[in-house]
């Protein structure tokens, strides 16, 4: 095992204690939300985002013991969007992290309020911990994660989204949606990770940048994939833009371009952090693993 494999899942094996044991247990009422919480929430998914806070907040100097909550909040919002997301109404999925999707294995009300309930439990955590070395920083902190996840973030984005199913859009307005959709929630766990550590100014443009690069190499990369992986290798349903008239890196690029995009955008991510003074090994493999993963 290489030891950025090591250190990943030493991460990942942290932010399954942590999520864990913040979650109400299932044993407590109202049980059947709890479990649905639970299901939702543990065992699946990369914690591409959580790994991104933990990897921003080495370059900081940040302790991981203050990091792993913020990560953790973040990672909660990004389940309560992937809950709402596969509901009927939205993009209708029965699989999701190799599982049935909450409301097939619960009930469409369960999932609605399991998307609910994770939201308000990510700011209940940046508001318990301390994460940050003074009040204000912590306060920029909630104020950063709100505004990546509401109306003019995540969750604007798939407004957007779900607005140009079957629409021609142009190259522009797809990375306009992608920005917000996805880009936001990625460049959010980047700079919480990074604001639990003593975190300048010129240090928070050069993560910014590299956290905007990224989040759109994701979306490139979630393209391609859609497109050439298996449902079983995604651990959910392959293939779906293309069945939904979805307009993407692929449709509108051709996956030879898209895939030289993802490059492009690589190279950008790792010349962001070129001028930061802290450790960014982690950072820069994790851009590795965005571009490079099969899954
Ligand atoms: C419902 C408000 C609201 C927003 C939904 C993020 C999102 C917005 C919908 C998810 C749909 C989707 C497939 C988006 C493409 C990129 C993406 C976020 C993929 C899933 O993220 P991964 O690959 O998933 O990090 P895991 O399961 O590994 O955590």
């Amino acid at each position: 095992m290489t030891d950025f494999a090591a250190w990943m899942q030493a991460c990942q094996a942290r932010m399954e204690r942590v999520l864990a044991d913040c979650l109400p247990a299932a044993t407590l009422a109202p049980q059947r939300l709890h479990e649905a919480m639970r299901y939702a929430v543990l065992d699946g998914g990369k914690r591409v985002r959580p790994l991104l806070a933990l990897a921003a907040g080495e370059v900081t100097g940040a302790a991981a013991e203050r990091v792993q909550h913020a990560a953790a909040a973040v990672e909660l919002i990004h389940v309560y969007s992937l809950v709402h997301d596969d509901l009927p109404a939205m993009d209708d999925d029965a699989l999701r992290r190799g599982k049935p999707t909450v409301h097939v294995e619960f009930d469409e009300a369960t999932a609605l309020l399991v998307g609910d309930a994770l939201q308000s439990l990510a700011f209940e955590l940046l508001a318990s911990h301390k994460l940050a070395a003074d009040a204000a920083t912590q306060l920029a902190m909630v104020h950063v994660l709100a505004q990546a996840s509401g109306s003019r973030g995540m969750a604007g984005g798939q407004a957007i989204d779900l607005a140009s199913v079957g629409q021609p859009l142009e190259l522009t307005e797809l990375e306009f949606m992608h920005i917000h959709k996805t880009g936001a929630l990625i460049r959010a766990a980047v700079l919480l990770g990074a604001h639990c550590g003593i975190l300048t100014e010129a240090a928070a443009t050069s993560l910014d940048r590299y956290a905007k690069c990224i989040g759109l190499a994701f979306q490139v990369v979630d393209d391609i994939l859609d497109a050439e992986a298996s449902t079983a290798t995604l651990g959910k349903t392959a293939g779906k833009d293309a069945a939904r008239n979805k307009p993407t890196y692929v449709s509108l690029l051709g996956a030879a371009r898209a895939r030289e995009l993802a490059q492009e955008l690589r190279a950008d991510a790792h010349a962001a952090l070129d001028t930061l003074s802290g450790s960014t090994t982690r950072l820069r493999q994790l851009a590795d693993f965005i571009i490079e993963r099969s899954y």
